[in-house]
């Protein structure tokens, strides 16, 4: 019999490792859409349809370039919903002498392809997803004996390894990271060129109406569907950031203006992710930015760190920490996530904005997710699980192993400190310093309790004071509590009541949004 390939969703890349060496005389290519995946939790619409949409691009591709291809649409009739159930029905029709797959990028998958060999009557190999830059085996290494597991240092290695922004043994400007010139706050009218949007053609239209149809009850909008499906279209969007936007990245990489969904991010996450742009090839187009002179150090420097920093780091420390990354709670935090994050429905202009941009676009930029979106779930004290469920489902580039390392390890210190040095907390003065969301808000940022007061000023202090034995010893954030002492108890006690009396206030979210009762 011949080789079977299957192709995951977020495979789509002509070089991956499976299809490398084979003869198209010889493979039969199998690509699945499957009820499971598509549910595990009830992802955007926008996502669903991006990566079907993706999925049936390339396998015309492949068909195109010779090779052949089964494919399995969602609503064929013998569909049998899940992964190993499509390898079965395919290992019946094709009697292949080999399975030969790469490896899942999330555990759940990798769980089910491990029981592989077992299942099917002939050989079956896992190959490593070498898109990556660091093996696995590699991180874990590096991993090995360290308590504290810090980007910064992994990523020297990256930099030695890749020789991105390297003069030999030289790193290039005399420093290793630029992010202190990485913090500019948006100027009056602050705004980005257009990036080029992708008109869904008629296999995008196609998928749209198939997710109107069968996934109604799942979050977000699919009116503004924009997404590059193909390796040229998202080629095209690189081509653009690089001419356009990359020059004022690095200076702005932290600001965030109301209805300015974009700013000078590279939006190709979702690219990268699916497979149809490679994360070393944009590295090099980037540092050849900065060499022609087209890009300063900064922004080209902050762009390299985002990929072969903390986008191979994320993905090295998920498996390193897995399983028990998904269930960790060390801060205890027990509130259920509050309904606003689905409908967007709340006083505070900043959440608000972001949640909107979410559900229009299923994305928000990376300031957004962390010190709006995701600060607010650390102080209120949001249950870990509930976090990662909705930043799951909600991003179209969202997966397992990038997801799960942000929001449980960054954003809400999870995993007690392995990740990030001290916690993200901040009060109302980091998002009125760094957005203009402030101005149209119902609250004040620089009132501090009582009505009208911006409730991440209380509620900072509510953190603050109840992960007082764990935080004071930290040299990152101890400092702080010398404030808070001198405050005097009554101050104290107005920030408590205020931050206590608005956390009484939100209505937890009904379940179903996340995952289906079935
Ligand atoms: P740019 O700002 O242009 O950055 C360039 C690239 O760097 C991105 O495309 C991405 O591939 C990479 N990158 C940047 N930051 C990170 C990071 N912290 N971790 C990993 N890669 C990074 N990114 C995802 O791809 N999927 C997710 O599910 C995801 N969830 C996140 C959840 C939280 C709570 C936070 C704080 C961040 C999350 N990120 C995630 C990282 C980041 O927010 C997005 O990669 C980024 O917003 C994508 O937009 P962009 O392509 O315009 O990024
Ligand atoms: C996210 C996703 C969705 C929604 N649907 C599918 C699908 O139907 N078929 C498929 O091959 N992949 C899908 N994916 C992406 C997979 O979840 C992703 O490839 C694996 O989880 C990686 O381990
Ligand atoms: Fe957000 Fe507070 Fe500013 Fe309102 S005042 S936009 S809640 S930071």
């Amino acid at each position: 019999g011949p080789v079977l390939v299957p192709i995951l969703g977020d495979q789509l890349s002509r070089q991956i490792a499976s299809i490398r060496g084979c003869a198209k005389d010889d493979t039969i290519i199998l690509m699945m859409e499957v009820w499971d995946e598509a549910t595990y939790v009830k992802h955007h619409k926008q996502k669903i349809a991006l990566i079907f949409s993706a999925m049936r691009h390339f396998a015309d591709e492949l068909r195109e370039a010779g090779w052949t291809v089964d494919y399995v649409k969602l609503d064929d009739k013998d569909n049998a919903g899940s992964f190993t159930g499509e390898l079965a029905r395919a290992v019946e029709d094709h009697a292949p002498r080999l399975i030969r797959v790469v490896e899942a990028g999330e555990w759940r998958v990798r769980q089910d392809m491990e029981q592989w060999p077992d299942k099917f009557p002939c050989d079956v190999q896992i190959l490593r997803d070498d898109r990556f830059i660091c093996p696995q085996p590699e991180f874990d290494e590096w991993a090995e004996g360290r308590t504290e597991l810090r980007m910064e240092f992994f990523y020297r290695e990256m930099r030695r390894k890749t020789g991105l922004l390297m003069d030999g043994n030289r790193h290039e400007g005399g420093e290793w990271n630029y992010d202190s010139e990485n913090r500019q706050p948006p100027k009056e009218g602050l705004a980005a060129p257009e990036r080029p949007k992708f008109e869904p053609d008629q296999i995008t239209q196609q998928v749209i109406e198939l997710v109107e149809d069968r996934f109604r009850d799942h979050f977000g909008s699919l009116e503004k569907f924009e997404w590059p499906v193909t390796r040229e279209e998202a080629e095209d969007a690189a081509d653009a950031f690089f001419a356009e936007r990359i020059e004022c990245f690095g200076p702005y990489q932290d600001a965030m203006v109301a209805g300015e969904d974009d700013l000078f991010h590279s939006m190709l996450s979702t690219s990268l992710n699916l497979g149809l742009l490679d994360p070393l090839d944009l590295c090099h187009r980037a540092e050849q930015a900065y060499r022609d002179g087209k890009a300063p150090l900064n922004s080209v420097e902050g762009f390299i760190r985002q990929i072969i920093g903390w986008r191979e780091y994320v993905r090295g420390f998920y498996w390193n920490q897995m399983p028990h990354l998904q269930t960790a709670n060390e801060l205890n935090a027990q509130r259920g996530l509050p309904e606003f994050y689905w409908t967007g429905e709340t006083d505070m202009a900043c959440l608000a904005d972001c949640i909107r941009s979410t559900r229009d676009n299923a994305h928000a930029h990376h300031i957004q997710r962390l010190m709006v979106l995701g600060n607010f779930a650390l102080l209120a004290g949001i249950i870990p699980r509930d976090v990662q469920d909705w930043f799951l489902v909600v991003y179209a580039d969202a997966y397992e192993w990038v997801e799960l390392p942000n929001v449980s390890a960054m954003i809400l210190y999870a995993d007690g400190g392995k990740l990030a040095s001290k916690p993200y907390a901040a009060s109302g003065n980091y998002i009125n310093k760094m957005s203009n969301y402030c101005a149209g808000c119902a609250y004040s940022p620089t009132k501090k309790t009582g009505d009208g007061a911006c409730p991440f000023n209380p509620l900072y202090w509510h953190f603050m004071h109840r992960h007082r034995d764990r935080l004071e010893k930290n040299r990152r954030i101890g400092r702080i509590y010398a404030n808070w002492d001198r405050m005097g108890s009554e101050k104290q006690r107005d920030y408590l009541r205020s931050a206590d009396r608005f956390l009484d206030t939100l209505t937890q979210a009904r379940s179903g949004w996340a995952r289906r009762k079935d």
